[in-house]
């Protein structure tokens, strides 16, 4: 898509839901009322009733972070070196002023989505469905600058890292890794702004990745550092950390890193916003409302189901689909009688991945993507 006209949609999107004050800024989680619910450590997770619009506003995006967030440095450089013609520095002033400005509206989720429903629990930051959201992203096409620096054919893989690096101390630095094929596509970006603003802090201020369809361990922070190099870093966040077992293993199995491959992109998957467990709502019209997205391909369609998975029906679309990007889903129906009812909700992306009732079980509990199910009342 254009730029201009991603922008649209994305402040379309905005207009049509309501905006935070931005005094509910950067690193004032917990105070004023911010309603970000606390998992642990430096991790926020967004309330999924926020989950019924195209863009998650700034102040309620979850956050994710394993070191904590650094200083904030407008004029920091990011420093392209290695494998490449040219070693390069840019501040975001240059990168602006040297690079054509594109923006994509596009899904960030943790690789850490619904780890705390699987059994046995695994170990690892308790998330639920809330680490999760869809932003319009503001930048420049890293393979844009990528070129301007002349990747050597002998470059496989890009060492990621940012300025939290300053505040690892004695836990493992968060460096990451992105392979050249991937960082040559147009829709990686490097990101200044979010949501029509300049990208604040909390999110990786003033610069950060953006890789669409991959999950949120890829969207480097605070970045400062990319270095080509034929292998992957032996770093900690790349050799034990972001694995998945080859082959699905059996519920409470260890597996040994060399069994492992790296997660990338993440699943087809749906979060219901309304209703919500435990909801009353009064006789009569019914609406169930969330997101539908997959890593892997847009969006094909989204069921619902109101007696425990026997008949399924489908829900409407809205928005455009694409490849990360998420759509809301939207179904009505009559409830007559007051009582309790149940809707499951099923999305299915245009390669043919459908949601499992349960994904299998994984050691470290990455990509949950099973039916999300909720009961409410219905009261006369
Ligand atoms: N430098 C740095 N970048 C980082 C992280 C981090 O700890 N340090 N966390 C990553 C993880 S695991 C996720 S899920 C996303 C979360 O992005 P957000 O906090 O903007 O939602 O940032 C990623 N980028
Ligand atoms: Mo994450």
């Amino acid at each position: 898509m254009k730029r201009r006209k991603l922008l649209e949609a994305g402040f379309t999107a905005l207009a049509g839901g309501w905006l935070f004050p931005h005094r509910l800024a950067a690193g004032t989680v917990g105070k004023e009322g911010i309603p970000l619910l606390h998992v642990g450590g430096h991790n926020y997770e967004t309330p999924t009733r926020y989950f019924d619009r195209p863009i998650t506003p700034t102040p309620v995006f979850f956050r994710a972070s394993f070191l904590g967030v650094p200083p904030y440095r407008p004029d920091i450089k990011l420093r392209v070196d290695g494998l490449v013609e040219r070693p390069l520095t840019f501040t975001v002033a240059d990168l602006k002023r040297n690079f054509e400005e594109v923006s994509i509206l596009c899904v960030n989720q943790c690789a850490g989505f619904g780890r705390s429903l699987y059994r046995p629990k695994t170990q690892g930051t308790p998330w639920g469905r809330g680490c999760v959201g869809q932003a319009l992203w503001t930048g420049v096409r890293l393979a844009d600058v990528l070129k301007k620096a002349g990747v050597k054919r002998s470059a496989a893989y890009l060492q990621t890292q940012g300025d939290d690096l300053s505040l690892a101390d004695a836990k493992p630095p968060f460096v990451r890794f992105l392979p050249v094929e991937r960082a040559l596509q147009p829709d990686v970006l490097l990101a200044y702004g979010m949501n029509g603003e300049t990208l604040p802090l909390v999110h990786g201020g003033p610069l950060r990745l953006v890789v669409p369809g991959w999950v949120g361990s890829f969207w480097i922070k605070w970045l400062t550092h990319i270095r080509l190099q034929e292998q992957e870093p032996d770093a900690f966040f790349v050799r034990e950390a972001f694995r998945v077992p080859k082959e699905p293993v059996k519920p409470g199995t260890s597996v040994p890193p060399e069994l492992t491959v790296p997660v990338t992109t993440f699943p087809v998957n749906s979060v219901i916003a309304r209703p919500q467990d435990g909801d009353r709502i009064p006789v009569g019209v019914q609406e169930v409302v969330g997101v539908a997205y997959s890593g892997k391909a847009p969006i094909a369609k989204v069921e619902v189901s109101l007696d425990n998975g026997k008949v399924w029906e489908e829900a409407a679309l809205e928005g455009e689909g694409g490849v990360g990007r998420w759509q809301i889903f939207r179904y009505r129906f009559e409830a007559k009688q007051p009582g309790t009812y149940q809707v499951i909700v099923c999305a299915t992306d245009k390669k043919g991945n459908r949601q499992p009732k349960e994904p299998p079980w994984n050691p470290k509990g990455y990509n949950w993507n099973g039916w999300h199910t909720v009961v409410w009342e219905v009261v006369g």
